[in-house]
């Protein structure tokens, strides 16, 4: 038996269920390895169900193994039902952050005597600890992403729109084998630099300014994460100053990711550096967040995150400083925890690049 069903055993076992339902898809595709989009899983302590419709059950079959795979005659919700009337479960779990207040009645209203028990986070709990092959995926979705910044890099100058460059760096990690981008790829340049998520738009590019650029490719269905501020000419004091002082702040931080360290102690490190050297009120976001087959994972460096840190786990170290009218500067590098400390997964150089 995995240890991921394994898992998922003891949460029915742990809380006293007959059942559980899992309905997210990236859940469902951890737990079955089934990438199709409709799905429904129902685990008992005994069996594995994966339900699915006339469109995948082929690739379902080649997909997964130990799952009954079931087609439903109407809607896979409709027959997740039927399924867990027929094998008389009577305290089933679902995904609570999943389901809607619709769902959540119908499956009340078609399975009177069944207590439905909400659930949040529980299989994704199982998913924080990578395992050897998610981590040769996440290592080659890095390696994607670094021949990418090293590509682009001949791409950027005045002139260039924000939104050309976004599109040749995702057109060049397809082609490098990438599944897609890991999400809306940000090139904030300019006064726009000072928005942490400013997606990349049809500005141009200006001599003079910085450019913040964030972006990560999708391999095997795990997710990269890294960004790079560049500055296109000689920068002046304050940017050079603001870009060391992000710099120095990241790699503080990454020298204090090692197992046992709570996820709030890394946020702190640099966040008091910044606020030390005065910028505290310019970070307004988190130090980073773990990623895998969602781009934001739990846990995450932040202040009120009090995880503990174990071997397997992925994140990212991204401060940043962003100011209004001025622009800004972020560093993000992904990182593995390891047995004692941590291994940097971005390969990418975090000097300032001056084009
Ligand atoms: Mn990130």
């Amino acid at each position: 038996m995995n240890q991921k069903i394994e898992a998922v055993r003891k949460i029915i076992r742990d809380n006293q269920l007959d059942g559980l339902v899992v309905t997210k898809q990236q859940n469902w595709q951890y737990l079955s390895g089934f990438t199709g989009t409709n799905a429904v899983l129902i685990f008992t302590l005994s069996d594995n169900y994966l339900i699915t419709d006339f469109r995948y059950l082929e690739q379902a079959q080649l997909e997964t193994e130990g799952f009954h795979i079931i087609k439903p005659r109407t809607l896979v919700e409709d027959a997740m039902v039927d399924l867990v009337t027929s094998l008389g479960l009577t305290r089933v779990g679902f995904e609570g952050d999943n389901l809607t207040y619709s769902q959540y009645a119908d499956y009340n209203k078609k399975t009177s005597g069944v207590e439905w028990v909400s659930f949040t986070q529980a299989v994704e709990k199982i998913r924080q600890v990578k395992d050897d092959r998610e981590i040769a995926a996440l290592r080659k979705a890095a390696s994607i992403t670094d021949m990418a910044f090293d590509y682009i890099l001949n791409f950027i100058k005045p002139g260039v729109k924000e939104s050309e460059i976004a599109l040749e760096i995702e057109y060049y990690m397809k082609k490098k084998g990438a599944e897609k981008s890991a999400f809306d790829i940000i090139v904030a340049s300019g006064p726009r630099a000072a928005l942490p998520h400013g997606v990349a738009t049809d500005k141009e590019l200006s001599a003079g300014e910085l450019v913040i650029l964030d972006f990560g490719a999708v391999f095997a269905g795990f997710h990269a994460d890294m960004t790079r501020t560049v500055v296109l000419g000689e920068p002046d004091a304050d940017q050079k100053k603001i870009y060391d002082i992000v710099l120095n702040a990241q790699k503080r931080a990454i020298e204090a990711v090692k197992p046992g360290i709570r996820c709030s102690q890394v946020d702190l490190v640099a966040r008091d550096f910044i606020t030390v050297n005065g910028y505290g009120a310019n970070f307004g976001h988190g130090l980073g967040h773990s990623v895998g087959l969602e781009i934001h994972e739990k846990p995450a460096f932040a202040p009120r995150d009090d995880t503990v840190l174990q071997p397997g786990m992925a994140m990212t170290v991204e401060p940043g400083i962003y100011l209004s009218n001025w622009g800004g500067v972020r560093i993000e590098d992904l990182v593995l925890v390891t047995g004692s400390s941590c291994e940097i997964l971005s390969r990418s150089s975090k000097e300032l690049i001056v084009l």
